[in-house]
């Protein structure tokens, strides 16, 4: 991690009037996709007037070198920061990445996205667009005019049954997608959870992602969806276990509902 005097952020400020929006990366075992996507991702400043950007590696103790990697391009750019986690799971990986970038990396604005090339660094301007118009959490949904889902047939029945059992079950209204982790969040908002109203960010189950966004939501924020597109995976391999997370999105629907959560 680069630490950032206060005279530097001041300078960035004043050239990034919005302040600092940090891309946290959740990975496990990304060798392939991670200095890619990290370049990808930088690459939007051009479209970014507001926000000076950067990307926080938050990594669940990777054994492929993914970390090694990572530690490389923290020391050789002043915009990449790297966290071992040192725990399994997305939840924690989001979780400690999260509050990594508010306290260490200075971020007034957080974007959660894979670290796959699963979700496109093209949309997240467009996201930055709608934290700079007042909303404190955007929502990239696969479900809106204009978004585009490529994923296999298997996944969109699999993200749909999700959504559609999370939604009904909790009732929420105005949001189409709770189920993909590509979202950009005002610090203030996330500072309105408490740990113990997560309290499965630390399972071993990608159940997280959905109850993040979920417990966000039951807060006071002003919140709104943007279209997103989604691709397959082609690097790298997939660290979702199907039954664990269908097992779980019923689980926490059926607890929750019962308030019993
Ligand atoms: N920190 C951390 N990140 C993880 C973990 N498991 C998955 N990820 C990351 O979370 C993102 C989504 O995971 P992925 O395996 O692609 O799930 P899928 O997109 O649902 O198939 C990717 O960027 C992964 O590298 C983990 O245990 N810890
Ligand atoms: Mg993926």
């Amino acid at each position: 991690m680069v630490e950032q005097s206060t005279e530097t952020r001041q300078q960035s400020t004043a050239t990034y009037p919005m302040g600092r929006a940090v891309v946290v990366l959740p990975t496990y075992d990304e060798r392939d996709n991670i200095e890619a996507v990290t370049e990808a991702v930088l690459k939007q400043q051009a479209q970014i007037a507001n926000f000076e950007l950067h990307v926080l590696i938050s990594d669940g103790h990777s054994q492929d070198g993914t970390m090694d990697i990572a530690q490389r391009m923290a020391d050789e750019n002043p915009r990449v920061h790297f966290i071992d986690v040192n725990k399994r799971g997305i939840g924690a990986g989001i979780f400690v990445g999260f509050t990594h970038a508010i306290n260490e990396v200075d971020a007034d604005v957080i974007i959660e996205m894979d670290s796959d090339f699963q979700h496109n660094p093209h949309d997240i301007p467009i996201m930055l667009e709608q934290i700079a118009a007042g909303y404190d959490v955007v929502v990239g949904s696969r479900f809106l005019t204009g978004s585009h889902n490529n994923m296999p047939f298997f996944r969109k029945i699999l993200s749909y049954g999700a959504n559609a059992v999370l939604r009904i079950a909790l009732g929420l209204k105005g949001v189409t997608e709770i189920t993909t982790s590509f979202r950009a969040i005002r610090k203030e908002a996330f500072l309105k959870l408490d740990e113990s109203e997560v309290p499965w960010w630390e399972e071993k189950s990608f159940i997280a992602v959905p109850v993040f966004l979920v417990r966000m939501l039951s807060k006071d924020v002003k919140a709104t969806e943007v279209p997103m597109t989604m691709h397959p995976r082609i690097k790298g391999y997939s660290k979702m276990i199907y039954w664990r997370y269908i097992r779980d999105v019923l689980w926490f629907s059926f607890k929750d509902r019962l308030g019993l959560t």
